[in-house]
């Protein structure tokens, strides 16, 4: 019997912040690359996730939500994310169905009609709405741009992802996998093991501290006892912003640092021990080199 050909493709997921992109992500991966916070914004760069359905290797790649970019950092996240979107064979455009659709997913629409792509709409969340109201929001939607497809899923439940999945893995190009079988990312454990602190910065922290500060893991290093030693500093832009990161008597720099070695040894499956530093820098944001380790070296 003739084997089928193998397939391979680039599936961009795109949307609004706060879509539900990074953990559909998580979940058609089978585990954990993306963080996700009820933050808007958080994913800053775009990263790969790597899956394996029959004879097709699907090449997910998370983007930064878009939205009308203010600062440098935001311009270079929306950016990235439409390279990230062009690039693929093909764009899964994820809507909030709770949220239904808002100025960012409005622009996001208007810059599809525009192109002639195959785009597939997936209506996320659909574990918070009624299902009598997702038939008129997936009109309302392909009235503003063309849909080859639309799903209705929940990246948190599962709901609806198999058939998503499954659908993706048929259409894709036939063509050999451009990945080794076992590899299901493109980021270093390094740089994954900073985007672990950088969610407890997120679900810590309040009000502008987030999105004033980055992670960076300055050092690793592999114990003889099978433990790994891991040095970060959390950049910030200004002293009183340190202030707060630190907390009183180092008290949240601490419960940041005490959650995310659990997720660290739950991830590395062993034993983690974490150091975190707190550094003013007034540029990150603008500093070429911290662009460079958000592999957001592009000129914007
Ligand atoms: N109820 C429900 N919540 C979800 C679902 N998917 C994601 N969420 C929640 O929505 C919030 C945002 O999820 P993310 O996966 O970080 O969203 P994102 O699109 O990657 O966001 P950015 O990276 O900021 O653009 C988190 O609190 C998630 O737990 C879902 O299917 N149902
Ligand atoms: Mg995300």
């Amino acid at each position: 019997m003739p084997i089928a050909p193998t397939r391979c493709g680039y599936v961009a997921l795109i949307g609004a912040p706060n879509a539900g992109k990074s953990t559909l992500l998580n979940r058609l991966v089978g585990c954990k690359l993306a963080i996700v916070t009820p933050k808007p914004q958080t994913t800053r760069t775009p990263l790969l996730g790597i899956a394996i359905e029959d004879r097709t290797q699907i090449v997910y790649v998370d983007t930064p939500g878009i939205f009308s970019p203010r600062r440098r950092l935001d311009r270079a996240m929306v950016a990235a994310a439409w390279l990230g979107a062009e690039d693929a064979d093909q764009m899964v455009l994820l809507v909030d169905a709770a949220r239904g659709i808002d100025r960012d997913t409005r622009r996001i629409l208007e810059r599809l009609a525009e192109r002639d792509r195959d785009t597939i709409l997936a209506l996320n969340k659909i574990d918070l709405v009624r299902r009598d109201s997702l038939l008129g929001l997936a009109d309302a939607l392909s009235r503003a741009a063309h849909f080859d497809r639309v799903f209705m899923i929940s990246g948190r439940t599962g709901d609806g992802v198999d058939d998503l999945r499954r659908h993706l893995a048929a259409i894709l190009p036939q063509g050999p996998w451009l990945f080794p079988e076992d590899q299901l990312s493109d980021v270093h454990e390094r740089q994954i093991a900073a985007e672990i602190t950088r969610e407890q910065v997120f679900l810590q922290l309040r009000d502008e501290l987030p999105y004033a500060s980055t992670v960076e893991t300055e050092r690793w290093e592999d114990k003889k006892d099978g433990s790994v030693r891991i040095e970060q500093v959390i950049y910030v832009q200004r002293p009183s912003q340190r202030a707060i990161v630190l907390g009183e008597g180092g008290e949240r720099i601490k419960a940041i640092g005490a959650r995310a070695r659990n997720e660290l040894e739950r991830m590395l499956d062993r034993r983690v021990h974490l150091f975190l530093f707190v550094k003013v820098s007034e540029n990150w944001l603008d500093d070429r080199e911290r662009y460079a380790a958000l592999r957001l070296d592009c000129d914007v």
